[in-house]
């Protein structure tokens, strides 16, 4: 990222997307350059190759979209799986659900877990900690490839941007594997970039999800500090598109502790689907 005069940037096609701060770790790890940055605005935040990830006071935009919508609507939540997420947002999620007993969170890059641990560790809150929380650091392609069929309740692929280590995340095979190991009334969801900044990726994710499971309905919200602001995520299911159709009773036990989502907010996202775009999907 460029830092010149206290700002931090990510550049996407001819845009910069910046925040105010300072830098306070930046290394290379074995996998990516990780730069963990103080803003003035949303506090501590992480970037990965100079990509924007999280951040303090703006990951709940981000991780409740993603997390709740299969929780909320998995016929049974005993098994999750996560994919990436090495911040432990998207587990801390998760695991707020009390039915389920079992994340397995599967990280690349170790150093992420920890930089995240000592400098976000508000995002992770208490999942590092949890007995029904596993960390392995590892390849999650393999660890979907390797897997039992029918071994995961909730499937979800907290990735960074197609490109280095995320890019078999916006795969064909991958997402085949992720389909055989859902359980029967299992829910799939993946991040599925922005429908402005990234619009080639967003259009074949979404449209390979159709493909492989048969159907799969893409969700819009924002996160202001990605670029375009305009972000979405991904949903599929192993009998079909139950994520529109949140248990009621587990929304009630979630929703008073989100600032994004509710099932009010998720019914309104998923229909916010631009005119072009719902033309492209369908052509
Ligand atoms: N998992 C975070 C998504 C990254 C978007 N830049």
């Amino acid at each position: 990222p460029s830092t010149a005069s206290g700002w931090i940037d990510e550049h996407h096609n001819g845009v910069r997307y910046g925040l105010q701060g300072d830098v306070i770790a930046d290394e290379q790890s074995a996998i990516q350059r990780i730069t963990v940055i103080h803003s003035h605005r949303y506090g501590n935040g992480l970037l990965l190759d100079g990509c924007w990830m999280t951040a303090e006071h703006q990951e709940r935009h981000y991780h409740e979209p993603l997390v709740h919508p299969a929780l909320c609507a998995a016929r049974s939540i005993d098994r999750v799986l996560v994919i990436g997420g090495g911040d432990g947002g998207t587990a801390r999620e998760c695991l707020r659900h009390h039915a389920v007993k079992h994340v397995d969170l599967v990280e690349i890059d170790g150093r992420v877990v920890e930089l995240s641990q000592k400098h976000l560790a508000a995002i992770g809150g208490g999942c590092w900690s949890d007995p029904r929380f596993q960390l392995t650091v590892g390849d999650g392609i393999a660890w979907v490839g390797e897997a039992s069929d029918a071994s995961y309740d909730v499937v979800l692929v907290d990735g960074s941007d197609p490109a280095g280590p995320a890019e078999g995340l916006f795969n064909r095979s991958f997402f085949q594997h992720c389909r055989r190991i859902l359980k029967p009334g299992g829910v799939f969801a993946t991040q599925s970039e922005s429908p402005e900044a990234f619009r080639a990726v967003h259009i074949d994710t979404v449209r390979m999800l159709r493909e492989v499971f048969g159907h799969a309905d893409p969700l819009y919200g924002w996160v202001p500090m990605y670029p375009s602001g305009w972000w979405s995520w991904t949903f599929a299911a192993s009998d079909g598109p139950r994520y529109r159709s949140p248990d009621p009773e587990r929304a009630a036990a979630i929703g008073p502790g989100c600032d994004i989502w509710s099932p009010r907010w998720q019914a309104g996202a998923f229909e916010a689907i631009p005119a072009s775009i719902e033309r492209e999907l369908s052509a």
